[in-house]
């Protein structure tokens, strides 16, 4: 299979290499893009080099699969170039994901809406993704009727830059900023820009996202999404109301048989998710699981992801296996 991944020379980009060669995707021939200042670019995949090419060449080349983490305007501008060149686009950018006509996939829920027409698929924000895996299986047996939602986000989840300033910081050097304030020793309440509501676009992603990816617009959701100098991944706070009520034993059964979830959770030996545990590994890693004991039929818990894999590369490659194992490219 000939496959494209486009921006590959970005943190998340590296990342989807990573996991293409750890999960044996069947790459017979690989295409790394990238924008025209990094045309030329030497990337190794798997012991063989490779020079990084450009998006119109790419599509001369017509991939079987394009996977891209390249930012929004560049995916409104070039997924539907590859995808009229017959090549079908998994995205990891927010251009298409509230398109109607556009899948927003998170395979352990949603991927059997898939179809061999879908040429640009959808693939959700990080938070989002983790939160939506946590929950899938609880929302089917317990049905959620809200979602109150306090994110602890990692700097990967704003790209190399962030990394470089975090980095710099705690090192005493100077350099570029990615965030308008210092991130080492500080929390920061805004993820992405703010919206008239007051809320921020990244708040906003998870309350539309995970509607969508649920398939259920009845579910309520509000966030409220924190960056924190963390490097190896997303964490959550997540308070769930349902329509049922349940017990504790039940929520243990069913995260722990939830497909993608791992549940860590033995407070006697201080043993929950940490980031610097999820750090490189692809499951949702869930804890703290305890009564809302404010009000009846809620639940608290604690979740954790690597936003690069889970959140990002390995949703975008599990999807990509989706298309393959049932021949929809
Ligand atoms: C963050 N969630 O952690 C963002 C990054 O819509 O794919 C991913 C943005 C997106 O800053």
């Amino acid at each position: 299979m000939k496959v494209a991944v486009v921006g590959a020379t970005g943190l998340v980009g590296g990342e989807m290499l990573k996991v293409l060669a750890e999960r044996q995707f069947p790459v017979d021939e690989l295409l790394l893009v990238a924008s025209e200042r990094s045309v030329g670019q030497k990337m190794s995949f798997e012991g063989k080099e490779y020079t990084v090419i450009s998006m119109d060449d790419a599509i001369a080349q017509k991939p079987a699969i394009a996977i891209f983490s390249a930012g929004g305007s560049v995916s409104k501008e070039m997924a539907p170039k590859f995808a009229e060149a017959g090549t079908t686009v998994v995205d990891n950018s927010s251009a298409w994901r509230m398109d109607p006509t556009k899948k927003l996939v998170v395979p352990e829920i949603n991927a059997s809406e898939l179809t061999a027409t879908d040429k640009i698929i959808a693939n959700p924000n990080c938070s989002t993704i983790q939160m939506v895996v946590a929950l899938n299986h609880l929302h089917k047996a317990l049905k959620i009727k809200r979602i109150v939602v306090s994110t602890y986000q990692s700097v990967t989840g704003t790209g190399k830059k962030a990394v470089d300033q975090l980095m710099n910081e705690r090192n005493g050097k100077d350099g570029e900023m990615a965030y308008a304030y210092q991130i080492d020793l500080n929390v920061i309440p805004q993820i992405d820009v703010f919206t008239e509501n007051g809320y921020t676009k990244e708040e906003m992603k998870m309350i539309l996202e995970t509607k969508k990816i649920m398939g259920d617009d009845s579910i309520q959701v509000t966030a409220t999404t924190v960056r924190i100098p963390v490097i190896g991944g997303h964490s959550e706070s997540v308070n769930v109301e349902f329509e049922r009520d349940f017990t504790l034993e039940e929520v243990y059964r069913i995260l722990q048989e939830t497909p993608g979830v791992v549940v860590v959770d033995d407070v006697a030996n201080q043993q929950y998710p940490m980031p610097l545990n999820a750090h490189g590994k692809d499951e949702v890693f869930v804890g703290r699981i305890r009564r809302d004991e404010s009000q009846p039929k809620t639940l608290n818990l604690w979740i954790v992801a690597d936003n690069l894999r889970k959140g990002a590369a390995t949703n975008a490659v599990q999807i990509a296996e989706y298309l393959v194992e049932n021949k929809l490219v």
